[in-house]
């Protein structure tokens, strides 16, 4: 990556930064040398991050057409008055992030318990929320059971089953599913580019059709979602799986199978350096003109190689927010963008992308205080500067 020049205006933005914190002529020295060893981060200190009013996310989406909205941790329904106020200002559609994938729903093969997810339906219902489903087909969080007594002779009852009951449960009450969730594994060797999970084995490719269709019997009016992982950047990887998405796409189009949308999770690496905007554009195009919708559903930007400092760090993950949504809101198919958590209190990164000088992470648009932000700002800008919908 090419070495920025200390250029005039740089410095005297970087001594003014250093005016203000108290820092010497080493700190910021050190402090510019760190940040200029990730790509734009001289760049992402002198972006002007400012927002017109106090409008929330939620506001500001729709006054675009767009739906802002989040990850719910079950945990935090019962015990965090103070997430629960915050998560109702800003959000306009919640997602409960665990407790409606089978290993919470169904403890046992023929028991199904919705204990947990018609509370968090009730908080959604009560502050006027829209309510997402999340996940209906997924080869992780299954019970143990499943393990232990699915087989290829009752696995497509067994599925049907479930699908019924859940989406039928919930039916009238949901704006949309994810009917099939990370499905796409390139480098499992297959043709069709398939991962190669459990439903794979036991019922074969046809799996991902089969749950569409049995979700639109059960709720003729949800929004169904196919929803992947890492179609990002441009890496081999991206690459390799943004062709097989759209690939799987086309064949689910082409047999008329009942799917409206993709899902794009957008867990994005600031320290990866491969954001390729034309690639996204022409891959957002590509699913669009699959007559799809498409929505942003797990927004995060993952800091656990970025440099300690809060500063420089809030103003990186800020950045990546910004130059990510700048260009997906730019296509008129996508409709709504989640955030995978509201508050850097509640995210899955603390536990599974842990920094390792074990500086807490903050990967999401309020604090651990639920203050806004730079990455509140990085939102509510995007939002602003949307075209309509
Ligand atoms: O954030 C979720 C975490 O709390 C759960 O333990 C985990 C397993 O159920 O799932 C996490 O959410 C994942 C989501 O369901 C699918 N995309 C990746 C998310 C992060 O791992």
């Amino acid at each position: 990556m090419p070495h920025k020049p200390l250029t005039p205006g740089r410095r005297t933005f970087l001594l003014s930064l250093a005016a203000l914190s108290g820092m010497g002529a080493f700190a910021i020295a050190d402090k510019f040398r760190y940040a200029n060893r990730y790509l734009g981060a001289t760049d992402a200190l002198e972006k002007d991050f400012s927002v017109v009013g106090n409008a929330s996310l939620r506001d500001r989406a729709a006054a675009k057409g767009l739906i802002y909205g989040a990850a719910f941790p079950h945990v935090a329904l019962s015990s965090d008055r103070a997430f629960a106020a915050a998560f109702a200002q800003e959000c306009a559609i919640l997602v409960p992030e665990s407790i409606l994938k089978w290993k919470a729903l169904r403890p046992e093969p023929n028991r199904f318990d919705f204990a947990a997810g018609d509370l968090m339906a009730k908080f959604a219902r009560n502050h006027g929320l829209l309510f997402r489903g999340h996940t209906l087909v997924w080869h992780e969080a299954l019970p143990q059971w499943f393990q232990e007594s699915v087989n290829s002779q009752n696995v497509r009852r067994i599925l049907l089953e479930h699908i019924k009951t859940v989406v039928g449960h919930y039916a009238g009450k949901i704006h949309s599913w994810d009917v099939v969730n990370e499905a796409v594994l390139p480098k499992d060797g297959r043709p069709d580019g398939l991962r190669n999970t459990p439903w794979l084995q036991l019922l074969g490719p046809d799996y991902i059709e089969i749950a569409f269709r049995a979700a639109a019997e059960a709720d003729p009016q949800a929004l169904l979602v196919y929803n992947d992982h890492w179609l990002d950047y441009d890496t081999n990887e991206g690459n390799t799986r943004r062709t097989a998405v759209l690939k799987l796409l086309e064949r689910l189009k082409a047999k008329g199978t009942p799917i409206h949308a993709l899902g794009i999770q957008a867990h994005l690496l600031r320290d990866k350096p491969y954001f390729n905007p034309a690639k996204l554009r022409s891959f957002l195009r590509d699913v669009a003109s699959l007559d799809l919708k498409i929505l942003i559903t797990e927004m995060d930007v993952t800091d656990k190689k970025l440099p300690v400092d809060v500063t420089l760090r809030d103003h990186l993950v800020a950045a990546a927010y910004e130059d990510y949504l700048s260009v997906v809101l730019e296509e008129p198919a996508v409709i709504a963008v989640l955030t995978w958590g509201l508050s850097d209190r509640y995210t899955w990164l603390s536990q599974d992308e842990p920094r390792s000088d074990k500086a807490p992470v903050r990967p999401l648009p309020l604090d651990a205080q639920f203050r806004r932000k730079l990455a509140w700002n990085a939102i509510a800008r995007a939002f602003d500067q949307a075209p309509m919908r």
